[in-house]
């Protein structure tokens, strides 16, 4: 699989439940945080029936191309065709990766979750653009993960990637906001593939000001710090 140039580093995960989203509309949200920066977004709704997640992603896909940033769809290859944004990205327990990719055709953006190595091995093996390393730490926005693995996990699978699988994307997911976002991408790497950027949800679509918090994102996301 050829390198797609996608631009990883500061990607949005959605989520529309009330809890997170407040009253403000997803659309809105989402375009405030292309504003702000975001340079991917998925759209992750577990409990939408699937006209209304069709509509929800054409409007999602009308805004991000304006940016020209890729729509990925969590879960949903049916989705991702109907409204024939850019990619899916999807779980271990969801369609595998080559069934994917033999739907979505080779131009498509293709990312897995993995939380360990040999998912990860696995999911280079089998053609995946990224991975979606995770969950890092716990976070009430994903209850139910079971692999809560740290930096420590997330170097393991960048060192045992590397050099082999350089040219697959990586990102890490799970409990990252302003405070601890420099210490997880760049944690030390000796040897290991560099994070090429860091997914999240809450810190940005549960911010007061979805704009000014994606900003101050990718700021962090462009400075290493001191230590690294
Ligand atoms: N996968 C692993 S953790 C997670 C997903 C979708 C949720 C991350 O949410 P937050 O709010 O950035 O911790
Ligand atoms: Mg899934």
């Amino acid at each position: 699989m050829m390198a797609k140039s996608v631009d990883y580093s500061l990607y949005l995960v959605t989520d529309s439940t009330p809890a997170i989203l407040g009253g403000a509309s997803l659309v809105d949200v989402v375009e405030a945080a292309l504003e702000g920066g975001v340079t991917i977004v998925q759209y992750r709704d577990k409990s939408t029936e699937t006209g209304v997640m069709v509509d929800t992603a054409r409007r999602l896909h009308a805004v991000t191309k304006k940016y020209n940033v890729p729509l990925l769809i969590n879960d949903r290859v049916d989705v991702a065709l109907a409204v024939g944004c850019e990619g899916v990205h999807i779980g271990q327990d969801d369609i595998d990766i080559k069934t994917a990719r033999r739907l979505l055709g080779e131009s498509a953006i293709i990312g897995l979750t993995v939380a360990s190595v040999e998912q990860a091995l696995q999911g280079c093996d089998d053609g995946a653009d990224y991975l979606g390393i995770g969950t890092i730490f716990a976070t009430p926005t994903k209850t139910n993960t079971k692999d809560i693995i740290g930096t420590a996990g997330c170097q393991a699978i960048l060192k045992a990637m590397a050099p082999k699988y350089s040219n697959v994307g990586t990102v890490c997911i799970g409990g990252i906001n302003a405070t601890n976002l420099q210490r997880v991408l760049y944690q030390s790497s000796d040897n290991s593939k560099r994070l090429d950027g860091i997914a999240l949800v809450s810190a940005i679509i549960g911010a007061k000001d979805p704009k000014e918090a994606a900003k101050n994102l990718k700021h962090l996301v462009n400075t290493p710090p001191a230590f690294a």
